[in-house]
């Protein structure tokens, strides 16, 4: 076994030092949606390869990296399989990189795994690509079918349906983080799989169940990572709060482990913080504790029509509680495009959760994900969706193409705007006391104004906002200033902004034809 057994990419190739004489038979990748992001779903696999783990080896690419240089490097390694994770945000790029793989060297066998080819299966054009194909969970299965094509036999079929171990059967994987995951990136954690609940948009709903690891196993995990210096902990369970002496027993764990540079993440329904669980969230210090909360829709028709289970008013108390008793950071999503949602309904839900003062909004566009029930409201409800990843909804009986496409833009620019903490004072005013029709209006003149949703410079934005409070809105000009200058200094940033006192006006920008004439006046004697 060599020493380097993850070579890590990111766009540009880091040098293994594996010499030819250790080349690995296997080789596990798939492409994260950004460096932080570590695949736990590659480390179970790798951790139950048994025999095999020794001539297993991870190498993971983030979104961006060319196709070509991914194969380059998968095949640098000699494998004779490589097993691919495939998720939503990394299917395209991964059909691209199996075709190269597939061209250049077919007789390298190609499995591919996870969420996004674990359902309709024929309709993919990476699942024909590929020689098999694992649906569900891979933690037992991949390498059971590693070790008969290793030793030449060929499984009927290219689909091989991955089975659901006990979860004592699997092999925990927390070894298998580096020293370079547990300082540079989000160390995921899970102390339960699945999820008991049905919400029809969600992969999680076709789980039968939630099934919890066993706990004092998971617990001396957490203690050995602790101990080797993680510090940021993301639990990928569906809903940390489900069972409150479990849920408890990890909040004490990093309780007692308080250190300036502690950061948990977990995943919460809303509807049940029992107070036990309350009065351990309440002794976390600011910075350390953060929960992604799903709302999704206060509109208790759409919630029966899509299969969740809610309590609204405990919801909405037990938000309330967060942002009064506890220091968590309190994300809190809600989807548009829900089937029989209209604007007007998706505006007043946005308020209602406004009202509540979570740190983030996260406003995500409906997607149909593979396998999802919802797609039995598509005919009824007057569904469009994208047929390509992320297969966001574009229209729905209720929402027209053209209104749908301004909620998307509302909810980029709230995370430019509302979510990233830059605007605090001047969200205040900007929203006033209509939060979701003063920020679409807002919304709705920035894009007429700039035609862009990205590639906004900070300073460009401080002054759009500046104007539109001023010149549409109305407001008082000091007021507006003030609110933002403050915000903008608060925000770290020290470039100058149009509204800045002494600011002195810079010469219109030269058009692009000005500025062709000037660069070829450059060439002139
Ligand atoms: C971490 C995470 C992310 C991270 C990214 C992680 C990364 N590596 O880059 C972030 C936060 C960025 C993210 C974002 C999104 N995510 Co996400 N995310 C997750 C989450 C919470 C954990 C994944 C995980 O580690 N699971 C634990 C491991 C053990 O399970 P696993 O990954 O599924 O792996 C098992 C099998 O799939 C299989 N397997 C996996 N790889 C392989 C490879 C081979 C060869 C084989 C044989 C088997 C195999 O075996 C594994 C062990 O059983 C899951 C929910 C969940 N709890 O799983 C959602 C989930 C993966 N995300 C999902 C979605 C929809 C999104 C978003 C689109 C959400 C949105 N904004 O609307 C975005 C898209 C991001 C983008 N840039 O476009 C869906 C995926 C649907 C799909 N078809 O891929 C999930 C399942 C949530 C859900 N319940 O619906 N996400
Ligand atoms: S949205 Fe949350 S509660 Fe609902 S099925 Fe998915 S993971 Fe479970």
């Amino acid at each position: 076994m060599v020493s380097l057994r993850y070579l890590l990419s990111f766009g540009s190739a880091r040098r293994s030092s594996r010499t030819m004489a250790a080349m690995p038979a296997v080789v596990l990748s798939t492409i994260n949606a950004r460096y932080v992001h570590a695949s736990l779903g590659l480390r179970y696999l790798a951790a139950n390869m048994g025999e095999l783990r020794n001539d297993t080896t991870i190498v993971e690419f983030v979104l961006g990296a060319r196709a070509a240089d991914m194969a380059e490097q998968l095949l640098a390694q000699r494998p004779r399989i490589i097993g691919l994770g495939v998720y939503i945000w990394n299917v395209e790029e991964t059909t691209r990189l199996a075709a190269l793989l597939k061209a250049v060297a077919p007789e390298v066998i190609v499995v591919v795994g996870g969420p996004e080819v674990s359902h309709e299966t024929d309709a993919q054009r990476l699942c024909e690509l590929v020689d098999y194909v694992v649906t569900g969970w891979g933690d037992l299965a991949f390498a059971a079918l590693c070790r008969k094509l290793l030793a030449g036999e060929h499984p009927e079929g290219r689909i091989v349906a991955g089975g659901q171990p006990a979860l004592a059967e699997i092999r925990l994987p927390y070894s298998e983080f580096t020293e370079e995951d547990l300082a540079l990136r989000f160390v995921y954690v899970e102390a339960s799989r699945g999820c008991p609940f049905k919400c029809e948009f969600c992969l999680s709903s076709i789980d039968k169940t939630a099934w919890a690891f066993d706990l004092d196993a998971f617990m001396a995990e957490l203690e050995a990572l602790h101990s080797r210096g993680a510090r940021h902990f993301r639990f990928v369970d569906r809903t940390f709060n489900l069972k409150t002496a479990a849920g408890l027993r990890i909040l004490e764990f990093f309780l007692e482990r308080l250190d300036d540079r502690l950061f948990v993440h977990f995943e919460v329904i809303p509807d049940h913080l029992p107070d036990k669980l309350k009065a351990g969230i309440a002794r976390f210090p600011a910075g350390s504790l953060q929960f992604e909360v799903g709302i999704q829709t206060w509109n208790p028709e759409v919630q029966s029509l899509i299969s969740r289970r809610q309590d609204n008013a405990r919801s909405e108390q037990n938000l309330a509680w967060l942002r009064r008793e506890s220091n968590a950071l309190v994300h809190v999503d809600l989807i548009a495009g829900l089937p029989g949602e209209d604007l007007e309904s998706f505006g007043r839900g946005f308020d209602r959760l406004y009202a509540l003062g979570p740190h983030e909004i996260q406003v995500g566009i409906l997607k149909r994900l593979r396998g999802t029930p919802i797609a039995r409201h598509t005919e009824a409800y007057g569904m469009r969706y994208n047929p390509d990843p992320p297969y966001n909804v574009l229209q729905t009986g209720c929402i027209g193409f053209q209104d749908m496409q301004r909620i998307s833009r509302f909810a980029r620019y709230w995370d430019m705007v509302g979510n990233s903490g830059r605007f605090r004072r001047a969200l205040v005013l900007l929203a006033g006391a209509a939060p979701y029709a003063r920020f679409m209006q807002f919304s709705d003149w920035l894009y007429a104004s700039t035609l862009k949703t990205h590639e906004i410079a900070l300073e460009r934005l401080f002054e759009h906002v500046h104007a539109f409070m001023t010149a549409r809105l109305e407001l008082a000009p000091q007021a507006v200033s003030d609110a933002l200058l403050e915000d903008y200094a608060a925000s770290g940033a020290r470039g100058r902004l149009s509204f800045m006192p002494g600011h002195v006006a810079r010469r219109p920008r030269a058009s692009a034809t000005d500025r062709a004439a000037l660069r070829q006046a450059r060439h002139l004697p």
